[in-house]
């Protein structure tokens, strides 16, 4: 290269960013959060066939992932969650304890954000998803911004993204879903009609739980991950992952499930 213009490096920039962004303003899932189960839900949508983009507040996906446990940089999964770990190319390593396995957390995440991009998966980092989109009956969409106007306290209002279906993959927080609740008052399909909270830990609870609390928890929206923990009251499980991955998993498979059927619906 003879030349090198500032300006050209600035305009493929813009472009290429304005072009990713204008292509992904209407939808099929709109998942927020880009931890284990956001990430693994992405993959698994985009592989179906499906346009989903994945909107994470901070400036890297992978939540808590990469921290293993009180950042000693490893997972523990158990069994039923290798098979999952194996399609992406990642072989854990059995303990010495029957049935669980570890695998290194950084490699977990970078090797999930790979295949979740490659099968075609956008993910905007560093955007808030600081509302929803509510016609009074349903979740269409999400309502975003830049997470360093929220940080700076500027009064900045968002852009909004059309979707066919949400996931409040948020973590511990349940962020998404607390604003549609707080807002407007809603009843989700939990036993009070209220967002219950997590309990306290209990692994073998925990885990279990969390793929049964995946779901749609009111029309439009599903929750995945911790998230659907505590949304439904069910217990923390500490540094053990398979739970998050079976329930970005089972996420997906329900939310193309509703898409194929509204697909031939449409015909
Ligand atoms: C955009 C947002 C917003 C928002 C938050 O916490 P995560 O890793 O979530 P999961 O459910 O995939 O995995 C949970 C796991 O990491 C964990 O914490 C476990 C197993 N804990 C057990 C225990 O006992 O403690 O990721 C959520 C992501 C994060 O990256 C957030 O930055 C992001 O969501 N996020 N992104 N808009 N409003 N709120």
């Amino acid at each position: 290269m003879k030349t090198l213009d500032d300006i050209i490096v600035s305009r493929a920039i813009i472009e290429k960013f304005m072009e990713r962004f204008r292509d992904n303003l209407d939808i099929d899932v709109a998942i927020c959060g880009g931890g284990p189960a956001g990430m693994l839900a992405a993959y698994y949508l985009a592989e179906f066939g499906h346009k989903v983009a994945l909107f994470e507040r901070k400036l890297s996906v992978g939540g808590g992932m990469w921290g293993g446990g009180m950042m000693f940089n490893f997972i523990v999964v158990q069994e039923d969650a290798v098979p999952i770990l194996k399609e992406l190319g990642i072989t854990p390593e059995p303990y010495s304890e029957d049935g669980y396995f570890t695998a290194c957390s950084i490699r977990t995440m970078a090797t999930l954000t790979a295949k979740a991009t490659e099968a075609g998966a956008t993910i905007f980092n560093a955007m808030t998803v600081e509302d929803v989109v509510w016609d009074g009956k349903r979740v269409g969409g999400v309502v975003v911004n830049w997470s360093a106007a929220q940080v700076a306290g500027l009064h900045i209002d968002p852009l909004t993204i059309r979707a066919k279906y949400v996931v409040d993959a948020t973590g511990h927080d349940t962020d998404v879903l607390k604003t549609l609740v707080r807002k407007n008052g809603v009843k989700l399909s939990t036993p009070t009609g209220n967002i219950l909270g997590e309990q306290s830990m209990f692994a073998l609870s925990g885990e279990k739980d969390v793929v049964r609390n995946t779901m749609e928890v009111y029309p439009g929206i599903f929750v995945a991950g911790m998230a659907a923990n505590a949304t439904f009251g069910g217990h923390r499980m500490g540094p053990i992952f398979g739970g998050m991955l079976l329930s970005g998993k089972k996420v997906s498979e329900e939310i193309h499930n509703c898409l194929i059927k509204q697909k031939s619906l449409n015909r």
